[in-house]
């Protein structure tokens, strides 16, 4: 009944998000319980193995070198380090490690301890993520090989809209990415940014360039801007304040992605910190049933972990386990 499809058009994801509140919900509410256990939160842990001194100018980020963000550039952390750090949140429950890096690609220096983190965290009995930029056929494969279960990158916003957030790599260089993953049988991540000062159509259009991938994304992150100052969307938004998204119009956006991509986990991501239980409650609703733990995202603050235990029983939300069976004997 509620079976994934990938001719959605813009029109149609524009009358979703017109409709009335309460239909809206209903629906995507109605999916969510269809092709979910209904009170199950995926619980996916970050780590930020690489920071700063990017030399992409995403306009959002405080790792970029272009930003005034004061954040130190750093070298690639250390494998055991990384294990530790994996361990800590096996122990906090998380069922997903993240490893994030702020490159514009990995280098073939990187790859042999990128492997080796891959395959010592899933050797812990977790899901491996790691999100380190752009990737070509060959390293794609290369991760796969080492049983990566799924690559996060983002498409951010609309086609038209990035343009404005982003200059040094294009929309399709990211769809070219999404291949290479796709193409080699790791699951894909990929969501985007919402209040960067796009309009609703942009939002309608961000949803549809996902919604029309040859597959959808096995998880959809929905982040809300975390306004960094130094950066460019920082700044503009301490400029303008009135700027910052409306709640409501964010849990439109989870509930449209939930609708327009059934089968996909929807993860309510950046942003939480600074959102009260009330709208977190909506998403959920709205079909969000994936997050980040922890008190750090990469660099900036996170919800925590007191503070989410403190939600999920207030709302009888329980962590789900881990998706893909994880077999031990695969990660030597
Ligand atoms: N450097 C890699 C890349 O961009 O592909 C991986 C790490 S990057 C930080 C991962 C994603 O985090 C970005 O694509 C963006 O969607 C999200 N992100 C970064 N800074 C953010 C912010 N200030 N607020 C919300 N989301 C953010
Ligand atoms: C995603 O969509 N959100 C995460 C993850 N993928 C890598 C990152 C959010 C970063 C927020 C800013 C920071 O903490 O540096
Ligand atoms: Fe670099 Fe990723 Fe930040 Fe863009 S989002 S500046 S690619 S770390």
């Amino acid at each position: 009944m509620f079976d994934a499809r990938n001719d959605w058009t813009r029109e149609e994801i524009a009358a979703l998000f017109d409709l009335p509140f309460n239909d809206l919900m209903f629906e995507a509410q109605s999916i969510h319980r269809n092709n979910f256990p209904r009170n199950e939160v995926q619980l996916s842990t970050l780590l930020s193995i690489k920071t700063g001194g990017c030399p992409e100018d995403c306009g959002y980020c405080n790792q970029s070198a272009s930003a005034e963000s004061g954040l130190k550039a750093e070298k690639l952390m250390s494998v055991q380090a990384v294990m530790q750090a994996a361990a800590q949140a096996k122990d906090a429950g998380s069922s997903r490690f993240c490893m994030g890096a702020a490159w514009r690609n990995p280098k073939e220096r990187d790859m042999p301890a990128i492997v080796q983190m891959v395959k010592g965290v899933r050797q812990m009995g977790m899901e491996t993520c790691m999100t380190l930029g752009m990737l070509d056929e060959k390293q794609a494969k290369t991760l796969a090989d080492a049983g990566l279960d799924y690559y996060n990158h983002n498409i951010d916003t609309s086609p038209e809209h990035y343009e404005k957030v982003i200059t040094t790599r294009t929309f399709d260089d990211r769809l070219v990415t999404l291949e290479n993953v796709r193409n080699s049988g790791i699951n894909v991540c990929s969501g985007g940014i919402v209040g960067m000062g796009e309009t609703r159509e942009d939002r309608v259009g961000f949803l549809h360039a996902l919604a029309v991938l040859p597959a959808h994304p096995q998880s959809v992150p929905i982040n809300a801007l975390v306004p960094v100052k130094g950066t460019v969307l920082g700044n503009m938004l301490a400029d303008t304040p009135l700027a910052k998204i409306d709640e409501i119009e964010f849990v439109r956006t989870v509930a449209v992605a939930r609708i327009v991509m059934p089968e996909s986990m929807v993860r309510l991501s950046a942003g939480r910190e600074s959102m009260s239980d009330s709208c977190q409650a909506l998403c959920f609703m709205a079909g969000a049933n994936s997050i980040f733990t922890g008190d750090k995202l990469l660099t900036t603050a996170n919800a925590g972990d007191n503070a989410d235990a403190a939600l999920f029983a207030k709302l009888g939300v329980v962590p789900m386990q881990a998706e893909v069976k994880v077999e031990m004997e695969a990660a030597e």
